[in-house]
């Protein structure tokens, strides 16, 4: 039977992840297609309002192993839906995922393995869209600053964690230096095309 896509979007912060995320959910259903986005981190249940307080004030203390479990149990908390979903035939869309997850953490000092240990097991991306610039667009762009994260030599190091997992076969790597927003939309499109009616293969795991 034909199961939905696992659908990934990943980048540095503000690069036009969730305004890409929003057209591609739109268009879909427009379409008709069945389509889910989940956002990570979702803030809405209890570990996402923790995790919303760390990211959004400054002083909240965790360390950074402690924020890096509390994320990573965000997405066990969805595994089920997430599989749920597949099987029905729904393609679900990821706005972040393990890749944040590891590329965040990592860049703060810890061990890249070690960050990805407690995400072994998940349900693995059939594609992943990794929106990026060639220089440091994204910290031009309005709003930057305002959280944790936003912080120009950090968010360099994040780049080169995320930049780790290219090579991996469901790697795409989409630059969105001086391109419009419809521009972008366009390439989302040619990547995500293949996937929306679905695959006769089962999901696989990070391992
Ligand atoms: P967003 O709402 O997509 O801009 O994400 C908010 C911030 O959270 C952003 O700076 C990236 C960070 N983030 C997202 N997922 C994870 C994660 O799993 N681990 C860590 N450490 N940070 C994450
Ligand atoms: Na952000
Ligand atoms: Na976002």
């Amino acid at each position: 039977m034909t199961r939905g896509a696992l659908v990934a979007i990943e980048g540095l912060d503000r690069t036009g992840k969730s305004t890409q995320t929003e057209i591609l959910i739109k268009t879909l259903k427009q379409q008709g297609k069945a389509i889910e986005l989940i956002k990570f981190p979702d803030r809405t249940t209890q570990i996402g309002q923790l995790i919303n307080k760390y990211l959004t004030d400054k002083e909240f203390r965790l360390s950074d192993q402690s924020a890096h479990l509390l994320f990573s149990a965000k997405r066990w908390e969805l595994v089920e839906k997430i599989n749920n979903l597949l099987t029905q035939g729904v393609t679900v869309l990821l706005d972040r995922y393990v890749y944040s997850g590891v590329a965040y953490s990592a860049a703060k000092g810890l061990d890249f393995q070690w960050c990805l240990n407690p995400d072994l097991g998940l349900p693995k991306p059939d594609v992943v869209l990794f929106l990026k610039f060639k220089d440091d667009g994204n910290m031009k762009r309005g709003g930057f600053g305002e959280e944790r994260y936003e912080v120009d030599e950090f968010q360099k190091k994040v780049k080169v964690m995320f930049e780790r997992f290219d090579g991996d076969n469901n790697w795409r790597n989409l630059y969105v230096d001086g391109k419009s927003i419809e521009e972008v939309r366009e390439e989302v499109w040619t990547h995500v095309v293949k996937y929306i009616d679905g695959l006769d293969t089962n999901v696989q795991l990070f391992k």
